[in-house]
């Protein structure tokens, strides 16, 4: 280890450490706007800087290695000034809109900006000319709240192999760019929405959908039904304060309740649904194998679905057809349901809470609907479902905990774990494993999928046939397993992918911040979901077997497929 003194007390910290880690451990917290524990970046904001015995001026400590013996001085007024002067800068080319920026309150710059006690712009203004992009469905960039610290850029290009954003220009003119310029819309971007994760500031922010489900709401004409992905339960607590991992199922539909929706159900019941929509696709794939590709592909994260059609389009047809679980719970809302309650589907608006900012995309995709009907009428991230329940002034710590609504509120353990990463695929394991083997006690948890890693692999024995299937998240990471079918190398028969680190608990519509450490917990909780569950495999939901008896007959009927499934063509 490397003996390093910050501040007069002696650390010690592993080779390789910058000065900015051994800081960190002598307890110090130097302010930082770029620095990310999630990523690879190097001295752009500058106000990490200190003092290094025998170096020349300040260095920044994000950037410079430690070696033994070192001595560092964290404050003083050279270093005072020195923060002040970088921020001050930064601030002379950011619009003063903090009152109404999405960001306001939880904003990294506002945040250093009252900790160095900066109250006055001494430099005079010199805003970039930039015009929002609002072309596309999903994120919304705004460049001139933009600080240059480059964490978008990062991630788009190693986390996710994106590389929608980049720096363009030089000097005064420098900012993050897209391919000419363009809008979102109009290049390949996953619109996954990590950038928006990582952005300090509101430069990145969502398409707004709370005034379209306000109006649906105080419209007395309308029938107004609300469904909560399997992530939001573990996290929607962190936008009220509470730890990351906390689980408020009953609090977050009781919530919804005073809201003023009209039925809360769980698109966990539609992930029960997928599992045996997709599973039953599976089995018919491994059994006949000419008639459609193996791997066969999850198809449910709609960042990903973009991805592969923009980098791999020759590859769709390794997607399995099941549209993704908030979309079919859509389809059923405005077809079985209200058959069942004798209502007119036009009056029926559905609105799904994602942790997921590609679902706005995907609910205004024309795969998505039928008869001029959308499946998904509007849907909110988390963070927009935080907003609507403090502008409704509820307190969301005191609300007592409430059950969702039959009968698409029911759900297993298994559905829950659609959340996380390997979710899906050990969901699908458990139906697929007890279904071919019609054993009475199959084994219910699947290690070998669960875990962190980007990229996992396992090899299950289903009545004496081997499958091998691997699971990845982060788009990264899905590429390597692409570039396999690419070249015919790939020895899987069944892969699931989710676009964002973690699965859908690092989704782009999660609280921020949303680091490794944080998705780590919310995985935990998802865990503690599924075990919590008295019925813990999906074909064991009695509503669901219900929907199945009364409606849609067998997995893969055609009633299925004309309402649950789709194609992807490039
Ligand atoms: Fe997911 Fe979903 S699990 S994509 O990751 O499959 O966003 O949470 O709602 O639809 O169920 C996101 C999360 C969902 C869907 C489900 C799937």
């Amino acid at each position: 280890r490397i003996a390093v003194t910050v501040d007069g007390r002696p650390v010690s910290v592993p080779p390789g450490s910058t000065v900015l880690d051994a800081v960190r451990q002598a307890g110090v917290d130097v302010p930082t706007l770029c620095s990310h524990p999630d990523l690879l970046i190097r001295g752009s904001c500058r106000l990490c800087v200190v003092s290094v015995d025998g170096k020349p001026g300040l260095v920044a400590s994000c950037e410079t290695p430690v070696h033994d013996g070192m001595t560092v001085r964290t404050f003083g007024a050279d270093i005072q000034e020195a923060r002040r002067v970088s921020l001050e800068l930064l601030l002379a080319r950011h619009p003063m809109e903090c009152p109404i920026c999405e960001r306001s309150g939880h904003c990294e710059l506002q945040a250093v900006a009252q900790r160095l006690g900066v109250r006055a712009a001494r430099f005079t203004p010199m805003l970039l000319p930039a015009v929002a992009d609002r072309t596309s469905p999903s994120i919304v960039r705004e460049p001139a709240r933009c600080i240059l610290c480059r964490r978008c850029v990062e991630v788009c290009m190693d986390v996710q192999s994106v590389a929608a954003l980049f720096p363009a220009g030089r000097g005064y003119q420098t900012h993050i760019g897209t391919f000419m310029e363009s809008g979102l819309a109009q290049v390949a971007c996953a619109l996954c929405g990590q950038c928006l994760l990582a952005c300090p500031t509101g430069a990145i922010h969502e398409v707004d959908h709370t005034e379209r489900v306000w109006q649906a709401i105080a419209d007395p004409e309308r029938h107004v039904v609300v469904q909560t992905a399997p992530a939001i339960r573990v996290s929607l607590a962190e936008a009220f304060g509470a730890a990351p991992g906390e689980i408020t199922t009953g609090k977050m539909v009781a919530a919804l309740r005073r809201l003023g929706f009209d039925e809360v159900f769980d698109t966990n019941f539609a992930a029960d649904l997928t599992i045996l929509e997709e599973g039953h696709e599976f089995i018919g794939r491994l059994l006949s194998p000419g008639q459609s590709p193996l791997p066969m592909i999850t198809s449910c994260s709609p960042g990903w679905i973009k991805f592969i059609e923009h980098f791999y389009p020759q590859l769709l047809g390794h997607l399995s057809s099941c549209k993704s679980p908030h979309e079919m719970l859509g389809a059923l809302v405005k077809t079985y349901y209200a058959e069942k309650r004798e209502m007119d589907p036009a009056r029926l608006s559905v609105v799904s809470v994602m942790p997921c900012t590609a679902k706005k995309f995907e609910a205004e995709r024309p795969e998505m609907g039928r008869d001029g009907m959308r499946d998904v009428d509007a849907v909110l991230t988390t963070r927009e479902l935080a907003r609507m329940i403090r502008e409704a002034g509820i307190d969301f710590a005191s609300l007592p905990e409430e059950d969702f609504d039959e009968p698409l509120g029911l759900s297993t353990g298994a559905a829950a774990l659609f959340g996380a990463t390997g979710g899906v695929m050990e969901a699908a394991l458990r139906t697929v494993y007890a279904v071919v083997t019609g054993k009475e006690a199959p084994p219910l948890e699947f290690a070998a999928v669960r875990g962190i890693d980007g990229l996992r692999e396992a090899e299950i024995r289903i009545n004496g046939q081997a499958v091998r299937v691997a699971v990845a998240h982060g788009l990264g990471n899905a590429r390597v397993l692409l570039d396999q079918i690419a070249e015919g190398k790939s020895p899987y028969q069944f892969i699931e992918v989710m676009a964002c680190p973690g699965g859908c608990i690092g989704g782009g519509g999660q609280p921020i911040p949303s680091t490794k450490e944080i998705r780590g917990r919310r995985i935990r909780a998802i865990h503690a979901v599924d075990e919590s569950k008295a019925l813990r495999r999906s074909h064991e939901n009695p509503a669901l077997q219900q929907l199945y008896r009364e409606y849609l007959g067998e997995p893969g009927s055609e009633r299925a497929h004309h309402l649950l499934h789709t194609h992807y063509t490039p």
